[in-house]
This record gives structure tokens, sequence and C-alpha cells, in this order.
């Protein structure tokens, strides 16, 4: 039977346009990510601590926005021509849609790396969660709303698709895959809408200098509104492959169609309602609205557990579909030299271990121990960064024959690559979270903190320290053989039938899931509402302590390396200009103050 290649051509093109920018996003964000695993570590520098921000908000835009947004809309675009069995319905409107998002990824990439050059006039070392008043260069900031008015367009075509197939099949159930892709753009409309005001009408205006001044809570408020719902934005593509691909590779088939459909209804519902959870430290909101917070972020697990409970019932069934048995050991029925499964199986099983200790960070209380540590990218390396992160990688093996209509380069070096990065994220996110616990911070080039002991209870921080670069390494070297594989798949020549793409009927038919599930516009609705409860009453009072523009002025972030040595030379009266300039930056800052310390 023809691949999707072959029915859907022109939409192949637009899914394999998009892989290719997620996977070059993803290779200069792991080159970076492994350059600040040894900077951090102090295992080798390659760059001057100054630039460590530089790299990190690369790193956090280009793998946890461009990376997997990209890759998301590819899966969405497939997923919506498969189920709906019928091409876009206008390939302009998609052509126009990817060309916006890639427009403006382009832009913030640069007026992010400029940071690294001198000569140019530009920096948004703002990382990716860009919190008022550090300030970016306005490029930053539209690039950054294009990419999501872009989504949006997406979001559009495939609910134009939906309309179009809803015309010939009005009684019918929507197939699950669009189904999933349906309630993650409702979930995404909702919850974009608040970095998108933050974005047009505070943060650009002002980085542009139209607006003198801009309410620091106020921005901060409406990104975490979008930031919490943004990581199932990551999650769903993943979840879409858990629920319909996995299933099949283990040669079984979904457990439960209504019950994936509950749990994507239950992540449009609870999703948004719950983003201050990441400000339980921020002063300026009444304990009240955090605790409600908590609350509404509790609920998340019933999704969760949902899905591991009907994830693993479907491997199950396929592994007893080949012969497994017994209590446990149908585990070893399963398919594991085959990458696509096997990247994914360990993907959700590290997914249930970011799962526990994104309770630690939920709980209001324990919060306080782990706010702003290294536990959280500990946290999230595990769940972006490898359920997500992971899953695409496996899913690729599966997809990327169907997009291209070529098969696989090297099964071996897939299931090397799926294997090399489940250890290394053991190594890296484990000793990340040991080292959260004992105090050491993220976000900085200089965790040694000079003359500042972090004791550890167990092990030492040298050897914490040596188990994050080692297993940031590790993974670098996974992705490095990824884009290897894809590349030499790329480079293949075409077959006719490259993998079965074939997706068996659920157990549990969509027969059986109650007709209120399909309707959107009822569960849009509820959402709505639930947001306008959570909501309303803090964004009030954070307006009326502060006014809408609030008091802040920009502080650009461009650390300009003349000015510290200026500073410097002040302080020391010994040191010329001139040798303070060729000392590192904060060498030079640290004896300053040490001196300055000294003469009080
Ligand atoms: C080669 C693989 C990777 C390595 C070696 C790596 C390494 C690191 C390190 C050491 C940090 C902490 C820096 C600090 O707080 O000072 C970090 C932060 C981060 N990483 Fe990764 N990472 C990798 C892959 C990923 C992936 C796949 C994602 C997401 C899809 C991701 C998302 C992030 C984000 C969002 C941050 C936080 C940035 C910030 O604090 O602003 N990383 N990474
Ligand atoms: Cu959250």
């Amino acid at each position: 039977m023809a691949t999707f290649v072959d029915r859907y051509p022109d939409e192949a093109k637009v899914v394999q346009a998009s892989f290719a920018v997620a996977f070059i996003a993803l290779g200069i964000g792991a080159f970076f990510g492994l350059i600040q695993a040894l900077h951090r570590t102090n295992i080798l520098r390659v760059i001057d601590s100054v630039d460590y921000y530089t790299l990190l908000t690369a790193h956090g835009v280009l793998l946890a926005l461009v990376f997997t947004i990209f890759f998301l809309v590819g899966v969405f675009t497939w997923a919506i021509a498969k189920g709906f069995e019928r091409p876009l319905p206008d390939i302009r409107l998609t052509w126009a849609w990817f060309g916006l998002m890639t427009t403006g990824t382009v832009l913030t990439a640069v007026a992010i790396l400029a940071g690294l050059v001198p000569e140019i006039p530009m920096s948004a070392d703002v990382l990716y969660t860009f919190y008022a008043p550090l300030e970016a260069h306005p490029a930053f900031y539209i690039g950054l709303a294009m990419f999501i008015v872009g989504t949006w367009m997406a979001g559009a075509d495939w609910f134009l698709a939906y309309r179009d197939w809803r015309g010939d099949n009005p009684d019918e159930r929507i197939p699950l895959q669009p189904f999933m892709v349906l309630t993650t753009m409702i979930m995404w409309y909702v919850s974009t809408l608040g970095v998108a005001v933050a974005v047009v009408f505070f943060l650009i205006p002002w980085s542009l200098g139209l607006i003198e001044t801009v309410n620091p809570l106020l921005t901060r408020t409406l990104f975490w509104y979008f930031g919490h719902p943004v990581v199932y934005f990551w999650l769903m593509p993943a979840y879409l492959l858990w629920y319909t691909v996995l299933p099949k590779l283990a040669g079984g088939r979904l457990f439960s169609d209504p019950l994936a459909r509950v749990v994507f209804v239950l992540f449009v519902l609870l999703s948004t309602p719950v983003g201050i959870h990441h400000q339980y430290v921020d002063p300026g909101i009444a304990e009240g609205f955090k605790f409600i917070a908590m609350t509404n972020t509790m609920f998340l697990l019933l999704p969760s557990l949902l899905t591991a409970f009907t994830v693993v019932a479907s491997v199950e069934h396929g592994a007893r579909q080949r012969g497994g048995e017994g209590y446990l050991s149908w585990l070893g029925a399963l398919p594991w030299r085959d990458p696509a499964f096997a990247g994914m199986a360990l993907a959700g099983l590290m997914f249930a271990a970011g799962g526990f200790s994104g309770m630690v960070n939920a709980g209001m209380n324990i919060n306080y121990l782990v706010h702003n540590t290294l536990w959280v990218p500990g946290h999230f390396h595990m769940t972006v960064g490898t359920a997500v992160a992971l899953t695409m990688m496996a899913g690729t093996y599966w997809l990327l024959p169907q997009i291209t209509g070529k098969t696989v380069y090297s099964r071996p070096i897939g299931l090397f690559q799926v294997v090399l990065w489940f250890i290394g994220m053991v190594f890296m996110s484990n000793a990340m979270h040991r080292g959260g616990l004992l105090g050491i911070p993220r976000r900085t080039a200089e965790p040694q903190y000079q003359n500042f002991d972090f004791a550890a209870a167990v092990g030492s921080v040298g050897e914490i320290r040596m188990q994050i670069a080692f297993g940031g390494l590790l993974l670098f070297l996974s992705v490095v053989f990824f884009l290897f594989n894809v590349a030499a798949t790329w480079a293949e020549d075409r077959v006719d039938t490259p993998v079965d793409d074939t997706i068996p009927a659920p157990l549990s038919p969509p027969s059986g899931a109650p007709l209120i599930l399909d309707n959107l516009a009822l569960w849009t609705g509820i959402a709505v509402v639930l947001v306008v409860l959570a909501y309303t009453l803090p964004l009030a009072s954070i307006v009326t302590d502060s006014g809408l523009l609030g008091s802040s002025p920009g502080f650009p972030v461009a650390i300009s390396l003349e000015a510290l040595a200026e500073a410097a030379a002040s302080a020391l009266p010994h040191v010329s200009l001139d040798a303070a300039a060729g000392l590192r930056p904060l060498d030079v800052a640290a004896e300053a103050a040490e001196t300055l310390e000294v003469s009080r």
C-alpha cells in the first residue's frame, strides 16, 4: 500500500520541512547544552562566563520552543491528513504558517546569537522565560510573536480540515488522532492568549521605546499563564504517539479509545488555571491564589495516571499477542530492538520519574526547598528533555520513512542512540536533582560561589559535577548519532513500502465513548470559565497594586566587558585598565569585590 508521501505529497513536504527545522534546532541546542554542562561544572571552559546567558537563552529557546513545536506541527499535519484521510484544504495556507514560524524563529535566533558578537549592537540574553525588566532587542519579541501567530494559523488550517471532513461525515466520531490535535489546539489558543498580550501590548512597545516602563509581575504572570500549558503542548504530540503508535509497535492495539479522549479533554480543562504554581515565591500574589493553583495542579495527576494505565495496558496487550506471559515476564516479549519502540518506552519510563520530581515542584511548601536550584533543570530534562524529546527522536524512526518514502538508514544506530540518551539523562538529571537538594543554583555559569561549601550528604559535589558533565556528553553524542542517521535516511533511495504504517483499531472502540466527549465547543467554554475564575482576581490585584504599565524601566542584559573592567580598575587602583581587560571579567569583579570588602 502506498505510504503517506505517495498519498499526500504536498503535506509530506511540509512535514519534512518542519522536521528539518526541528532537527537543526536540536543540533545547535544540544551543542550549547554540552558547552553549558562542561562550563558550569568547570570541566572545560570554551566560552567566557559572560556569554553563558547567550548560550543558555539559545539552548532554552531552540530546544524547548523551536525543536519541540516544529516537530509538533509536523506530526500534527501528518495526523490530520492521515486521520481525516484527505489533503489539507489549501496547501498555500499550510506553507504560509510554516513560513511565518520559520521567519519568526530566524529573527529570534539572530537576536539571541548576535549577543556573541560584540560588534553587533543586539542582544537578547533574557532566557527563554524572558522576564521583564530584563530587556531584549525588539527583534527577539517580534520573532516570538510571529512564531506564535504561525502556530495559530496552523491550528486554523487543521480546524478547516476538520470542517471539510465534518461536512462529508456529519454523523461520524472524530477520528482519534485528529481529535487529539484539535483538543490540543484549543488548549493552545486559550493559553497563548496570555503570552500574546504580554508580548504585543507590553514587551514589544517597551523594547521599542514606545512606552517607558512595564509591570514585571504582570508580564511574568501572563508568561506563566502560558508557561504551564506550554508543557502540555510539548507533551501532547508525545501522548499522541504513545496512545496511537506505541501499542501498534508493541504488536497490539490501544486499550481504550474513550479513555484517551477523556485524557485530552481533561488537559483542555485543567492545564491553564494552574500557571501560578510557577510563582510560589513571587511577592505580590496572595498566598490563597497560590494555594488554588496548587490544588488545580494536583488534579492534573489524574490524566497523567490515566495515561500511564492506558498506555501500559495497551503495551502489555501487545506483548501478550507476541506470546508474552506472566506478571512481568511479558516485558521480555516486547520488540526492544526496534528503536522507535525502545525509545518511546524508555521515554515513558523516564516520564514517570519526572512526574515524581514534578510533584515536589508542585507542592507549595517543598517547592521552597528546590526553587531555582539545579533540581528544576533536573526535573524538566526528564520531562520535556526526555519524555518529549526522546519520544520525538524515536517517533522519527517510524515517521520519517512515511514522509520521505525511504527506509531508516540504520536501526542499530537508532537503538544505540535512544539508549545512549536514556543513560546520559540518568546521569545528568539524577545529579542535577541531587545538586539542587544541596542548594546548587540553576542558571549560573559560576555555581561554585567562591568560599561557599555545598556540603553533600551522600557523595560529593565533585562527583555530582562529573556526572552532569559525563551525562551531558553522552546526550550530545546521542544527538550526533541521531542527526547522522536522519541525514543518511534522507539520502537513501525511495522504496515502495518503507514501513508498515497502519494503525489497528482500539480494543475498546470510539463507539463506546459518550458523544459529549466530541463536543469541542462545550469543553472550550468550560476551559474559558475555569481560566476566568483562576486568573481574574490575581490579575486585578496585580494591576491595582502597581498599574498596568508598572514602573520598571528596561535593563538590557548585554554585559559590557569594558564597563566591568572600568569598574574593576577604579576599585583596584593598582590594576590598569589594560591589565583588567586581559583578565577574565568575573575574576576581576571578584577581586574588586574582595578589595572593597577589605577596605571597608
Ligand atoms: C544534549 C543534551 C542536553 C544537555 C547537555 C543539556 C544541558 C543543560 C544544562 C547543563 C542546563 C542548565 C544550565 C543552568 O541552569 O545553568 C540546561 C538548561 C535547560 N535545558 Fe538542557 N540540555 C540538553 C537537552 C535539552 C533538551 C532536549 C531540552 C528540551 C527539549 C532542554 C531544555 C532546557 C531548558 C528549557 C533549560 C533551561 C534554560 C533556562 O534556565 O533558561 N535541554 N540544559
Ligand atoms: Cu507548571
